[in-house]
């Protein structure tokens, strides 16, 4: 996988050569590109935005150094990603779906955003998702780059040194539509606290049982969001006592 950012402050995304990112970079799993916007502007401020069509506060990125921006950056095969809190948000199924791509080029706007035309001029070429990592707002799209990339590349095989670890995901995090529940490492009593009994009983069934409860109970409690998109027939009748 090749993954493109294109930012006015290519400094921001140094971490992606960090850590888990860097040791894949530096095994071929990914290559990585990080481009300064400003590099495609020609006049002598370098100016990257100008006053948004209909006032209001703010600036809006100009539509000609983003055009030649992705021009340059894009290719046959690229699926862009617009970061932006009026976005679709950003899921595990889309860390999925955009784990699967050839091509990733991120195109970093500040939060005003970028003038429509660039967006709609590159749907008429590939694939454009304008997406969101949460219900708050961000001064630009860098510091979601970082997350998605993070997201993402941690799926790609071979990245993580345990491959259990990714297969994991599908047993918790988000198993089944619920939170993961608490875990546990020795010692047995840690400041006066001790690790629930059932962990240490060898019964996996009774385990398995009291991971679910707990799991559903912190789901009702955090995110009753999540219980309420369960598919219907997705509690059973020891769930339902819970
Ligand atoms: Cl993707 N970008 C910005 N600027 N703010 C955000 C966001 C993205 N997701 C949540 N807030």
């Amino acid at each position: 996988m090749r993954i493109d950012v294109v930012t006015i402050f290519p400094e921001y995304l140094d971490p992606l050569r960090a850590a888990l990112l860097g040791r894949a970079i530096d095994r071929g799993l990914i290559e990585v590109g990080v481009h300064d916007l400003r590099g495609w502007t020609h006049d002598v401020h370098r100016a990257v935005d100008d006053a948004p069509y209909g006032g209001g506060p703010g600036m809006v990125m100009k539509p000609q150094i983003w055009g030649a921006a992705l021009d340059d950056v894009c290719a046959e095969g690229s699926r862009l990603v617009v970061p932006t809190p009026a976005g679709r948000p950003f899921d595990q199924a889309l860390a999925h779906a955009y784990a699967e791509e050839e091509h990733l080029v991120f195109a970093c706007g500040r939060y005003e955003g970028i003038d429509q035309r660039v967006i709609d001029d590159a749907a008429r070429r590939m694939p454009v998702d304008e997406v969101s990592i949460g219900d708050y707002v961000l001064v630009g799209g860098e510091a979601a780059v970082l997350v998605m990339v993070e997201a993402v590349v941690r799926l790609l095989p071979g990245v993580l040194g345990n491959p259990a670890s990714a297969e994991q995901d599908s047993f918790s995090a988000f198993s089944g539509g619920l939170l993961e529940g608490p875990s546990y490492t020795r010692p047995e009593v840690w400041r006066d606290m001790a690790v629930p009994d059932v962990l240490r009983s060898g019964n996996h069934a009774l385990i398995d049982r009291w991971r679910r409860d707990e799991s559903l109970e912190r789901t009702a409690l955090r995110r009753p969001d999540l219980i309420a998109a369960l598919p219907e027939d997705s509690l059973d009748a020891h769930d339902r006592a819970v």
